[in-house]
């Protein structure tokens, strides 16, 4: 049908396609580092185990191994996507040189300086997540450890992540979310729930008592339900992250749709916390049963969590992706992940929400349903397609041969 048509399609709605793209360009979205490498990270052995609840499956050639193959691979996926790409690093992804390495107590801005190089260059922001798994100070607790010892040395390295995080705000020009989400939590019944909680409060309230300057560095408490070998009790429960952030104005609840028993929706309580808090994060990631890690799709929750962003407020809500599929090309997973959430957030930006919302006002919801269901078939691929155009990026249908591509030029060459 092409642009003009559907756009007029919209327009007789009351609704400007044209303001959603350009609102959209100018929306920032962090990409994970972490799908390029199956979370192992540059700090400490890559082929040691995940730890901390979270889990990697499959074992498709072409895994990142080095910081330069990572930064090939994420330069890679922002030529096949459209929107305002932000980075989002893990601590444990330091670049040591001359054979110099520091432990994450000991972790500095200076470490990371390879990543501003990288981001300053592509004009892009960068967030950070200190990394309280996959380390041999994991007792297997961090924050929450009753060993003192244990517990300082994680500390240490919640606060040498914020210095590092406002050297990033700093460097890049562009504020930096600092999200904390450890993995702390019991397989079995725990005897004391309280104690462990009480301890990860300490905890947090001595990373955040680390200098920082609030304009620049965003520090986050993303909650979990349970984690594999944690199924009974997680310490930084939803009540847990929820209190905490709520109770300060110096930390955001970061909510991760991942995180949650499979008939709780995320896209219902993004409302309830903006209703008090003037700030939200989200990791938007995919739950299939027991994991929450799967790649995004274009699928009903997400587009329903777009929804809820655009109406309470794009740009009160800090957007991540959150996923990570090693039994498929990494690179498309990736790729393919960061079109569906643009596609969502596209999706929602078009609805029309004025009249939805009167109809909801006035009690018009046999109307309300035809509307909302009427939506889903609007020819909303070729404002997509549009979109594609205006960012200069490749539309559906023409990015994943430039995948199959890079995976036989590059991908298979890997050791
Ligand atoms: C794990 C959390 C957490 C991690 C990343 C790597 O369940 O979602 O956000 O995925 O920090
Ligand atoms: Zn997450």
């Amino acid at each position: 049908m092409g642009f003009d048509e559907a756009r007029r399609k919209y327009s007789a709605l009351g609704v400007d396609a044209d303001r959603a793209i350009e609102k959209l360009k100018t929306v920032p979205v962090s990409l994970h580092c972490w799908q390029g490498d199956d979370v192992r990270g540059f700090d400490t052995d890559p082929e040691k185990a995940l730890t901390g609840g979270i889990q990697t499956t499959g074992n498709y050639p072409g895994r990142a191994g080095s910081p330069q193959e990572l930064m090939a691979d994420i330069d890679k996926v922002i030529s096949l996507v459209p929107g305002q790409v932000k980075l989002n690093l893990h601590a444990s992804y330091a670049i040591f040189e001359d054979g110099e390495w520091a432990d994450r107590d000991k972790l500095e801005p200076r470490h990371f300086k390879k990543w501003v190089d990288f981001c300053r260059d592509r004009g892009i922001g960068c967030d950070f997540n200190p990394t309280f798994f996959s380390h041999p100070k994991c007792d297997p607790l961090t924050l929450s450890s009753p060993c003192e010892e244990t517990r300082r040395f994680w500390v240490d390295h919640g606060r040498a992540c914020i210095r590092i995080s406002q050297y990033l705000a700093e460097e890049l020009g562009k504020p930096c979310v600092m999200n904390i989400w450890a993995g702390d939590g019991y397989k079995d019944v725990p005897a004391d729930r309280i104690g462990p909680r009480l301890r990860y409060k300490r905890s947090f309230d001595e990373i955040l008592s680390e200098p920082f300057d609030k304009t620049k560095v965003y520090p986050c408490a993303e909650s979990k339900v349970f984690g594999i070998g944690v199924e009974s009790y997680t310490v930084g429960s939803a009540e847990w992250c929820l209190k905490y952030a709520s109770g300060r104005d110096d930390c955001i609840c970061l909510l991760d749709n991942g995180h949650y028993h499979p008939t709780e929706l995320v896209s219902d309580k993004i409302s309830s916390i903006l209703t008090y808090d003037e700030k939200l994060a989200l990791h938007v990631t995919r739950g299939v049963r027991w994991d929450s890690d799967h790649v995004v799709l274009f699928d009903d929750e997400t587009r329903e969590i777009a929804k809820e962003v655009v109406r309470c407020g794009i740009d009160r809500v800090f957007l991540a992706l959150d996923y990570f599929d090693a039994s498929i090309n990494r690179i498309s997973a990736w790729a393919a992940g960061f079109r569906n959430f643009q596609k969502a957030l596209l999706f929602g930006l078009l609805q029309p929400v004025e009249e939805l919302k009167r109809l909801q006002d006035c009690g018009g919801f046999s109307k309300l349903m035809v509307m909302q269901e009427e939506l889903k078939t609007m020819p909303f691929g070729d404002i997509w397609d549009e979109y594609c155009r205006a960012c200069g990026k490749p539309l559906d249908g023409e990015w994943y041969p430039l995948c199959e591509a890079y995976e036989r030029d590059v991908l298979s060459k890997r050791g």
